[in-house]
């Protein structure tokens, strides 16, 4: 990882781009002239990333759509994540943060939605107010607020009191759940490519970074179609580049 302190800022420097810079001017990947405007006229997407965290389905959103975007690497430690600087971006002090000129926003999900319905011309999302918006919908959410949940909480035990005092029920307990929504998942990929179907959407980047901290955190064994749905998100350039970030 290059990581070079600014001053003694724990805000670290732009490592990588979704697309590079060019001196100040970014390269504008889309033929539109909505994203052409946009990408000239203001300094268009920053993402605050930190590898391994939520920010990875932001930069593989803007991979997915060629969208041109700068990433800057965050000081993932506590310390930093608690301090006003980063607090002013994020007021619970999490990671992902995203720009976009004078806007901000956190909430990973709530990114991927903004940049889709301003920027993604109507791809890698139903048409909204269908049912297979909803069932789009559906899965993103899911994939945040019920899968991820329990496996975000066994990586919060850990971190908040070590091996030493960690209580093992309750990290079962949270497997438990996990496991469950796992199963979820391979029974709804059990004869589709992707959870729409045949067309991969950004429900699939949603879910692909909760199946990735499921596999490190709780379990995926033996689950073999949501294995198989895991391997096909991964081999996408998209994902790749994403995951380089
Ligand atoms: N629902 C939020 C969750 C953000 C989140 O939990 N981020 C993790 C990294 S992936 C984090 O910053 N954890 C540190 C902590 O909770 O203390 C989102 O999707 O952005």
């Amino acid at each position: 990882m290059d990581l070079t302190a600014r001053g003694t800022s724990a805000l670290l420097v732009i490592k990588t781009g979704c697309r590079k810079l060019r001196g100040t001017k970014i390269v504008a990947l889309s033929q539109t002239s909505a994203l052409r405007k946009s990408t000239t006229e203001t300094n268009m997407l920053t993402i605050y990333h930190a590898p391994g965290t939520r920010s990875l389905r932001v930069i593989w959103l803007c991979e997915e759509l060629g969208l041109p975007c700068t990433v800057k690497t965050v000081d993932f430690s506590p310390a930093y994540r608690a301090s006003p600087e980063w607090r002013a971006l994020n007021p619970v002090g999490k990671v992902p943060v995203m720009t976009d000129g004078d806007f901000t926003m956190f909430e990973s999900g709530a990114m991927v939605q903004y940049l889709l319905d301003r920027y993604g011309e109507g791809r890698l999302q139903p048409k909204p107010g269908t049912e297979a918006h909803g069932i789009y919908l559906q899965w993103s959410w899911f994939a945040e607020s019920t899968y991820a949940r329990p496996i975000g909480e066994i990586v919060n035990h850990g971190r908040a009191f070590g091996e030493k005092g960690r209580i093992p029920a309750v990290v079962e307990e949270m497997a438990a759940r996990a496991r469950l929504s796992s199963e979820a998942v391979d029974r709804a990929v059990s004869d589709r490519p992707y959870l729409l179907g045949d067309e991969f959407s950004a429900a699939d980047i949603m879910m692909g970074y909760t199946i990735m901290i499921a596999e490190k955190f709780a379990s995926i064994e033996g689950l073999d179609s949501l294995n198989a749905y895991w391997q096909r998100l991964k081999a996408r350039p998209a994902y790749q580049r994403a995951a380089a970030a």
